[in-house]
């Protein structure tokens, strides 16, 4: 690993200068005391202090960035997260830290009560978990790790032992969650789409029972400005939900549901995923017949059912009323990161990032999380306007596969500047540029070590 300095902070780097080498060297010295600093001894946490325990999703764009730093700890992070995998498939969205303090993050694992009330679905007895689930780039990550250094993991034998669990998992949302009938996986709470307090989700939210007040103290506004995260009746709505699910066991098939969106950016991550699953059959000489078709039949169900001409964007749908959902978020942009997306959505959602409503290239150097045309959109508040540096890694990828490098470099150079200057921000304004949430956050970290070990013209197609 790199010689790092003692403490990771702002490290000016403003985008032509990214590409000097020796800006280069000091910001990949500070990702990785950031991915040092947050690593746990099994795994890496977001962020020491607001996110304490091990994140589904946010432990596969790590091991992405760290297999830069140390292939084996990659492939060691993504293998604690599967060694929680529950026997129906589903990877949980938290790995609980049994050292971390009951308090210091809330919902904790005596809400959760996975051990017990996920027994029936198979939840393991000595680790606890949540029970709800993240978008699914495992597979993609697994993928990477490998390539990133070939014999090591096949010493290791890394994806003979990861891919019996990928597979699980992909089967569990497919299977489990088909509750639109059209075979996409389908949330049951928003917390399960990683942009936990879009503005897609307040419709379907609307008609959900919160917890009662009192019954239950938020962490979160202990770290970070209440302005930028969610409200209290949303946050009652949050943990209602999640109590509900776990009354009926965690239960998918035969319950009630009050919360039920097929959602575009989860499904094309899926699609991505499936394509990784595929490439991984074929390092290992088995037949990807199966998840190539796989893949293709799910992008055909993406665009037929989620797909909006119109609108020029992919959109949520709502399973409990079939209407889809009007509000354009850069989830329904994601599905750019699919390989064989119809070249003419591809055209068309560049269309839509670069214009007006979200504004790449003009009012913004980073997509921004929500449509700057809503009255919804707002700067700093948690998923409802600021640019993420995963979403944003997700699209500079989508945008080079689909042959759009002039769009692509300039995206790569603001995620690495942009990084380096608000401290490894978690997100940040999409107007200025401003940090917001916590700082020294996991994957902003890993995901610029990834940028920054490939040159921006020899990454076309990946
Ligand atoms: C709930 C850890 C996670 C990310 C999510 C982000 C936020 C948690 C929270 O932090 O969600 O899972 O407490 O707000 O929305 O994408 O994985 O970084």
């Amino acid at each position: 690993m790199a010689r790092v300095p003692a403490q990771a902070g702002p490290v000016s780097v403003s985008a032509p200068a990214a590409t000097g080498t020796a800006h280069q060297d000091v910001l990949s010295q500070a990702a990785a005391q950031v991915l040092s600093d947050n690593w746990t001894g099994a795994s890496t946490v977001p962020s020491p202090r607001l996110y304490p325990h091990q994140w589904s999703w946010d432990s596969a764009f790590i091991a992405i960035g760290l297999r830069h730093l140390s292939p084996e700890r990659a492939q060691q992070e993504l293998e604690t997260l599967l060694g929680a995998q529950w026997a129906d498939g589903r990877i949980p969205h938290i790995v609980f830290n049994p050292a971390v303090a009951l308090d210091a993050y809330f919902p904790s694992p005596d809400f959760w009560q996975s051990s017990t009330a996920g027994r029936a679905a198979g939840a393991p007895v000595a680790r606890e978990t949540s029970g709800i689930v993240q978008p699914p780039v495992h597979a993609l990550a697994a993928l990477l790790v490998h390539r990133s250094d070939p014999d090591a993991s096949r010493r290791r034998r890394f994806l003979e032992r990861v891919r019996p669990a990928l597979i699980a998992w992909h089967d569990y949302l497919i299977d489990c969650r088909n509750f639109g009938g059209h075979g996409l996986a389908a949330l049951l709470h928003p917390w399960e789409s990683g942009m936990d307090n879009s503005p897609c989700w307040d419709e379907p939210l609307g008609g959900v029972e919160p917890a009662p007040a009192g019954s239950f103290r938020r962490a979160d506004l202990a770290h970070g400005e209440a302005s930028d995260r969610p409200t209290d009746l949303d946050y009652g709505r949050y943990v209602g939900l999640a109590a509900r699910y776990r009354d009926g066991g965690y239960q998918d098939a035969g319950a009630e549901h009050a919360f039920m969106v097929e959602d575009p950016g989860f499904i094309a991550l899926l699609i991505l995923s499936e394509h990784a699953l595929a490439e991984i059959a074929v390092e290992l000489g088995l037949d990807a017949d199966r998840h190539r078709s796989r893949a293709r039949r799910l992008t055909t169900a993406l665009v037929r059912r989620l797909w909006s001409e119109e609108a020029g964007i992919f959109l949520c749908r709502d399973v409990r009323t079939g209407s889809t959902l009007a509000q354009k978020s850069v989830t329904g942009l994601l599905p750019l990161v699919v390989p064989e997306l119809p070249q003419s959505v591809a055209q068309a959602l560049v269309q839509t990032m670069t214009g007006r409503h979200f504004g790449l290239g003009s009012a913004t150097r980073l997509v921004p999380s929500y449509d700057l045309q809503s009255p919804a959109f707002d700067t700093s508040c948690y998923w409802r306007g600021p640019a993420w540096f995963n979403v944003n890694w997700l699209l500079e990828r989508g945008l080079r596969h689909h042959g759009m490098p002039e769009l692509a470099d300039p995206l790569q150079q603001a995620l690495v500047g942009t990084a380096g200057a608000s401290g490894f921000a978690e997100y940040v304004d999409p107007l200025t540029g401003q940090t917001h949430g916590t700082v020294n956050f996991g994957w902003t970290a890993a995901l610029v070590l990834d940028l920054l070990a490939q040159a921006p013209n020899s990454r076309p197609g990946r």
